[in-house]
């Protein structure tokens, strides 16, 4: 049984010490719609109202030495066991902390994130997070690229944004998600639209042809020869796959 199936709706919950920043881009998307529909739901919690001296800090010197300033286990712990009280047990399931150690999001995890019944996502800033409060919460790290950002939250962003589009009835056409190349491990074949002539290249012929056949045949081929010359490790993957189907 997910969320989605029992008609209650797939939850974010984003611990961030800038909660402004969400739902921020995902709110001119579809993602943005299918919030205001009810299709998911967010909420922020700002970790600084779980600090608890009157200067409300955060943060700490890392000991050891070394530059700039660690987020303290006790307080990110403090948000983190608030926000979980709060919600179903099966909703609290996951959390996560977007990191560049983390594993990395591809379309398999935004699928398997799609078919929990919510996430639970830690944006760090500063030089990170103490690594107790990691340990102490079993909580997962997750990565959308190697390389560093001035914190977590463009990372949920990013994260939220594969995922929720993969949710039941955000994209309208569950056609369209199962025909994009990615579903099949292929990067996209290329698209055109009017003008048929723009600056003396036309449309590939095909195209207007109106061969339905046809077009499927050398769009696949497109999506193919993309993939085999520039993500090499992507095709093997595609060829492994589509040998084993036959
Ligand atoms: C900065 C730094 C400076 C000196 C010594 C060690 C240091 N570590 C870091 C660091 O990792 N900063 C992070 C910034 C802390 C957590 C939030 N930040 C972050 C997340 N940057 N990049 C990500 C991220 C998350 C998910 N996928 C890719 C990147």
């Amino acid at each position: 049984m997910t969320a989605q199936s029992r008609g209650e709706s797939w939850s974010a919950t984003v611990l961030t010490l800038f909660p402004e920043m969400f739902p921020g881009p995902l709110g001119h998307s579809l993602a943005g719609k299918a919030l205001k529909n009810g299709l998911w739901r967010l909420e922020t919690v700002d970790i600084r109202d779980f600090a608890r001296d009157k200067h409300r800090s955060v943060d700490d010197a890392p000991f050891g030495g070394g530059p700039g300033m660690v987020m303290r286990a006790d307080i990110l712990a403090g948000a983190l066991d608030h926000v979980r009280s709060g919600l179903a047990p099966r909703v609290a399931g996951r959390v996560l902390y977007l990191s560049p150690r983390g594993r990395r999001l591809d379309q398999a995890l935004a699928r398997e994130l799609a078919g929990q019944d919510g996430l639970v996502l830690i944006c760090g800033r500063f030089e990170g997070v103490d690594q107790r409060a990691l340990t102490g919460r079993g909580i997962e790290e997750v990565s959308v690229g190697d390389y560093v950002l001035s914190g977590g939250e463009t990372a949920a962003l990013v994260l939220l944004d594969a995922v929720v589009r993969l949710l039941p009835g955000v994209i309208g056409d569950a056609a369209a998600l199962e025909e994009e190349s990615f579903a099949q491990g292929l990067l996209e074949y290329p698209q055109f639209t009017r003008p048929q002539i723009w600056e003396g290249q036309e449309v590939p012929a095909v195209l207007t042809s109106g061969h339905h056949e046809k077009i499927r045949a050398w769009r696949l081929a497109q999506a193919e020869a993309l993939t085999r010359e520039r993500r090499p490790d992507l095709w093997e993957r595609y060829l492994r796959s589509t040998k084993s189907r036959g």
